[in-house]
């Protein structure tokens, strides 16, 4: 597909942040189509016959970032295959929000050079002891491998130290909007549509 027949919003915070919740929300008020690359690579993990399903799993639960080849040809096929079974209307684009990625500034630049540049990111700002309550609480029915004291406390550090630098370089082009997290979803929702709207999306 071209680059000219979407918009991609980036949907970027800490684990725990609430990119999910509220992803949900946007799917509903604005149209996207909601592209989780945690959600893709879980998926692909577990797909039979699939060649990546033991790197993932390791990635994941070390907190660790899989290789941006795996990630961007999920996002990419994902983003192809809306397009040819839900095509837009003549003249608009399809939207998507492509919650959790890029998490580290080559793909971030791979992403918009072979894909599509974003036109915004979005960036929900919380602090750690309320995603880690969250995730430890979530843990307890969740399933997911990483959803443990120990796995949470790398995720944190591989944020901190490799995910934020994407934040601050798309800061510096002028295309994030910061929403506070640490709210009720309700009212990180409204934030969060402000926020769109005052960047005319
Ligand atoms: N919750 C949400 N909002 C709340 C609120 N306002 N008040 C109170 N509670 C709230 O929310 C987390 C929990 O908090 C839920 O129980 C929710 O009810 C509650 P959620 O909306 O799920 O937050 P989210 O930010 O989506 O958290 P998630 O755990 O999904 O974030 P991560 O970024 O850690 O997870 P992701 O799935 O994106 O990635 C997992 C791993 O995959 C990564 O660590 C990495 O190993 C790998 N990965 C890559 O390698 N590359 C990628 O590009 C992407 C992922
Ligand atoms: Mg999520």
């Amino acid at each position: 597909f071209s680059p000219n027949d979407v918009t991609v919003v980036f949907f970027l915070g800490g684990p725990g942040s609430g990119k999910g919740t509220q992803s949900a929300n946007l799917v509903k008020s604005y149209g996207f189509t909601h592209l989780s690359a945690g959600d893709l690579l879980r998926a692909e993990q577990v797909r039979s016959g699939s060649q990546y399903g033991d790197l993932i799993r390791d990635y994941i639960r070390e907190g660790k970032i899989v290789p941006m080849e795996v990630t961007v040809a999920l996002l990419s096929n994902a983003m192809a295959e809306t397009l040819s079974t839900s095509p837009p209307a003549a003249g608009t684009k399809a939207r998507f929000l492509i919650d959790g990625f890029p998490r580290k500034l080559d793909q971030a630049v791979f992403f918009e050079e072979t894909v599509c540049p974003s036109e915004l990111v979005l960036f929900l700002d919380c602090p750690e002891s309320v995603m880690e309550t969250r995730l430890l609480k979530r843990g307890e029915t969740s399933g997911r491998d990483d959803d443990n004291a120990a796995s949470i406390r790398k995720r944190f550090h591989t944020f901190v130290e490799t995910s934020m630098p994407v934040v601050e370089d798309f800061r510096k082009k002028d295309k994030v909007v910061t929403v506070k997290a640490d709210l009720s979803p309700e009212e990180v929702s409204r934030l969060v549509q402000a926020g769109i709207e005052a960047r005319g999306l």
